[in-house]
């Protein structure tokens, strides 16, 4: 499961009006998503990249569990939707289904989001396929070594003197701060992977950030990206990787909250920000996907 884009600028409307669940956007919000697409060419790349990301898991599966495994594809805001693949799953009379969000960090607001998605479509049929969900894989092994092995290739955009005061920025979706009074283990989540992939980087000055804040009223967690970068800036420090390790794919949030307005903000700032680059397609972390899905469901035997 992933989530989901505008499939063209005529599609924006729909998709913001399904992601405020209904409730369709101010003319200005609507016209501040389409500014944002258009900086980043008018079209997301995300559903291409998970259509990808699919049919190679489903490959990387035949290699690693032949003949178990099946790969359906559900998103939660653009068609195929979450309900569609389990309609696919239903049609396909399979008995029994891994739930795998292409997001590592469990939140009621994300991954607790999608699951919800499933329990709801599984009700419509009787009997229905048992499906157990991966909550989460932030702290997987392979993960945490692709991340790592990610940091230290980005590590070469900047001169040796430069490393010499670099700091690393950990960063995942922002969500509503009232997740924080339901003990919601989303933020602690991040800094387990920070941690993991710091350590095996060998890297000792990092810190956390959120990004991409809705922009509805209640309050977002924070610090956003811009307030970290100008509070690095006021620090000194002048030279930072961004990891935006609650993503796995370019997307609007990538592309354009850091690779354009990040990036923009860094610039008034006289600093140099580079960011690691997204997983995507790569065949290694497809591979990797596979094995925490393997594993998962030897634990179900
Ligand atoms: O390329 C694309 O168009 C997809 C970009 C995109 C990704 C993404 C991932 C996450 N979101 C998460 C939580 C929320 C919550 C809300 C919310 C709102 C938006 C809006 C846009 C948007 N999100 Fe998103 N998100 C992406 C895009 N997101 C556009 C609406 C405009 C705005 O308010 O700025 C608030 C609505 C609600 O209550 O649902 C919450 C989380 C993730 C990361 C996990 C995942 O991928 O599922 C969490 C990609």
């Amino acid at each position: 499961m992933s989530y989901g884009a505008a499939q063209s600028r005529d599609d924006l409307l729909r998709y913001y009006t399904h992601i405020r669940h209904g409730l369709p956007p101010s003319n200005e919000q609507l016209r501040d998503l389409t500014l944002r697409y258009d900086a980043i060419g008018g079209q997301s790349p995300l559903t291409l990249i998970t259509k990808r990301q699919v049919a190679g898991l489903q490959a990387a599966l035949d290699g690693a569990c032949p003949g178990q495994f099946q790969v359906f594809l559900g998103m939660k805001h653009s068609p195929p939707f979450i309900a569609d693949g389990v309609a696919a799953i239903h049609e396909a009379n399979l008995k029994r289904f891994v739930g795998l969000v292409l997001a590592p960090h469990y939140s009621s607001m994300s991954v607790g989001d999608y699951f919800q998605e499933i329990t709801q479509a599984l009700q419509s049929y009787n009997p229905s396929p048992k499906f157990f969900g991966i909550r989460s894989w932030h702290m997987d092994p392979g993960l945490i070594r692709l991340l790592a092995q990610r940091l230290r290739e980005s590590m070469a955009l900047f001169s040796p003197e430069e490393r010499e005061d670099l700091v690393v920025v950990f960063s995942a979706h922002s969500l509503p701060q009232r997740i924080l009074a339901q003990g919601d283990p989303y933020p602690a989540q991040l800094r387990q992977t920070g941690e993991l992939v710091a350590e095996q980087a060998g890297i000792s000055r990092y810190i956390y950030s959120w990004q991409s804040a809705g922009r509805t009223r209640e309050p977002w967690m924070g610090p956003d990206i811009l307030e970290t970068l100008s509070s690095l800036h006021t620090e000194g420090y002048n030279h930072v990787l961004v990891a935006p390790v609650g993503f796995v794919a370019d997307h609007l949030e990538v592309l354009y909250d850091l690779d354009i307005q990040a990036q923009q903000h860094a610039k008034g700032l006289g600093m140099h920000i580079e960011r690691t680059a997204s997983f995507n397609d790569d065949p290694a972390f497809l591979q990797m996907l596979a094995s925490v899905v393997c594993k998962h469901a030897e634990q179900m035997e």
